[in-house]
């Protein structure tokens, strides 16, 4: 019998999420709320559990408390996984300096690799909405006889520029260009409006990753970024493979959430990824009983609408009352109050949003603890809303954390 790899998890959890602002003012972008009851962070984090690769490592760098806590009290807490779950802040092990880039913290982060002593070292970011089976691209990487694997799929070219882009040999799999954000990304050879982006999760062959790491770290010119400077180092050796995400096959997957991977890293992504989640047929199914996305049971009794309060086209979190509010097209985690009178559509709430009596809450965002007092309105006037809040350039305001709403 063949046994199976070993298989170390390493998630890039650092990012800044600088456009998700005010959403990541104190919070890095893997630790912001989700689809009513999730962080980011939990949707590659199921995807590692649900594969069966139980051994990982979170790196974390920017503001990373509350995601430590969430990590913490929902991952490691959790009978299911026990104790695996490690989050790595920056050490500053080697020297007097942060993480200079994602390459970097993961060269600081080695002793971790030397300690489980992997096969394969996965390498996925923490930024995205998507289901994804690990296990199929580790399978195609060791068939390949791969040094490094790279997960590509297919983007409108006028979004290319977001990404790392990948050109392929005449085989169609192996990597013979890696463009990091090119400001003219190449067309894939079928469709001049398609090209080819790198979805930032690989797979290495433990020795080559260690080996690439260490003279990436000694290179004084590189700016230790694994998009920047890993790939295209694996990409220049002729030994990386593309693996097509639009393969990858998860059970209980429908015909319309197949191959479904977004980057919800602007405030108009954000709040259209939870338009989707409310709508009839959504595209992204979180109900997927098969892979599910796992997260922190919150103790809170169930969701409770009184007085005639509804909720019509949306989710609504544990522990929230809806009394005699009004609730359409929206996504309300747990622990909302919406009083009588009141009414919130087409929006986002965050965990511990208080709306009192005869309010008006329409295509907004608002962060954990804002109170919208009785009377009070957001998104109905959106040119006072730009003076006092945040709006998003699709005309979604959003309202940071614990902020009262003025009169
Ligand atoms: P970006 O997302 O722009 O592009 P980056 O900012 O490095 O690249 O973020 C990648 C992941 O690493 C994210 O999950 C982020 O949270 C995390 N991260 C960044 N710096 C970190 C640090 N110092 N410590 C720990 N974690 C850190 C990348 C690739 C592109 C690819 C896109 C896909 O470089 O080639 O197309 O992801 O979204």
């Amino acid at each position: 019998m063949v046994s199976k790899p070993r298989v170390l998890g390493i998630v890039m959890a650092g990012g800044e999420g600088k456009r998700l602002w005010p959403l990541t003012a104190d919070r890095a972008k893997p630790a912001v709320p989700f689809g009513g009851n999730f962080r980011l962070i939990d949707f590659v984090l199921s995807n590692l559990v649900n594969a069966g690769y139980l051994r990982i490592c979170v790196l974390t760098q920017y503001k990373s408390h509350s995601l430590d806590r969430h990590i913490t009290t929902t991952w490691r807490m959790s009978q299911l996984i026990g104790n695996y779950i490690t989050p790595v802040p920056a050490q500053q092990r080697l020297g007097p300096r942060w993480y200079t880039g994602s390459a970097d913290a993961i060269f600081q982060s080695l002793n971790l690799v030397y300690d489980d002593n992997p096969d394969y070292v996965v390498v996925f970011g923490a930024d995205h909405v998507y289901r994804m089976d690990p296990s199929q691209m580790v399978a195609d990487h060791i068939a390949n006889g791969a040094e490094c694997t790279v997960a590509g799929i297919r983007v409108p070219r006028s979004e290319a520029t977001a990404f790392g882009v990948i050109q392929t040999a005449a085989d169609g799999l192996t990597i013979d260009s890696f463009l990091e954000k090119p400001a003219d990304p190449p067309a894939v050879p079928d469709d001049p409006d398609v090209a080819y982006a790198s979805m930032g999760n690989y797979v290495f062959t433990t020795s080559a990753l260690i080996e690439a790491l260490k003279k990436d770290a000694a290179d004084e010119d590189s700016v230790h970024d694994m998009g920047g400077n890993i790939i295209p180092y694996f990409v220049d050796r002729g030994t990386t493979k593309v693996y097509d995400f639009a393969r990858n096959q998860v059970p209980g997957s429908t015909d319309r959430d197949q191959g479904y991977w977004r980057d919800v890293g602007t405030l108009d992504a954000y709040h259209d990824a939870h338009m989707d989640l409310v709508s009839v047929h959504p595209i992204f199914n979180l109900y997927n009983r098969y892979w599910p996305i796992l997260s922190m049971p919150t103790g809170l009794a169930p969701a409770k609408f009184v007085e005639n309060g509804t909720a019509l086209d949306s989710m609504v979190g544990p522990g929230t009352i809806i009394s005699g509010g009004t609730v359409k097209r929206s996504v309300i985690s747990e622990d909302v109050r919406i009083e009588a009178g009141s009414h919130v559509e087409g929006s986002v709430l965050l965990p511990g949003v208080r709306v009192g009596r005869n309010a008006m809450v329409r295509n907004a965002i608002l962060d954990k603890n804002v109170v919208v007092p009785d009377g009070a309105q957001v998104g109905v006037d959106i040119a006072i809303d730009r003076e006092r809040y945040t709006v998003s350039p699709g005309g979604i305001t959003v309202v940071g954390k614990g902020v009262t709403i003025q009169m």
